[in-house]
């Protein structure tokens, strides 16, 4: 069955809600396969963020993304896992988000958008070899 990969950021764990959004998850029948909670060393943010690197938001992106912990997970679901999780999560800034979506509920700002989710199965296969190397 085809996964993706989704983590929830610093400030949504901080503020506990993991819960709360593995449950919406597993409501939407994604099935939890890996699940991680670590704290990015900044190599390792710089290298899963690597897309971003001349971005004029990166610096501040891995200030923020190293500030706490984070839980990271692979999720399956049959058919086009990585839009149909894309959808669920909803718009990159919370403030354009559909209610309904993850960061409509939870998100607090462009940066603190509560969760990040693969924008395609090639990023899925490279964040998940990132953040489960030993699987
Ligand atoms: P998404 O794929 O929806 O996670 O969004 P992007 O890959 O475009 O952006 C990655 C992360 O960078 C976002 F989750 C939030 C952050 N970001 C900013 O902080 N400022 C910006 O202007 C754009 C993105």
């Amino acid at each position: 069955m085809p996964s993706t990969f989704l983590m929830i950021k610093p400030e949504a764990v901080k503020a506990g809600l993991q819960g709360q959004i593995i449950d919406i998850l597993l409501k939407n029948r994604f099935a939890l396969r890996k699940m991680k909670l670590f704290r990015f060393e900044r190599e390792k943010a710089g290298e899963f963020y690597g897309i971003h690197k001349d971005k004029p938001f990166f610096a501040d992106l891995m200030e923020y993304i190293t500030s706490g912990d984070v839980i990271g997970m692979e999720l399956e679901k049959d058919g086009d896992v990585v839009t149909l999780l894309r959808e669920l999560v909803g718009a990159t800034d919370p403030a354009d988000a559909r209610p309904g979506t993850i960061r409509y509920m939870y998100g607090r700002s462009l940066q603190a958008n509560a969760v990040h989710a693969s924008d395609s199965p090639e990023s899925a296969e490279k964040e998940l070899a990132i953040i489960f190397p030993e699987e």
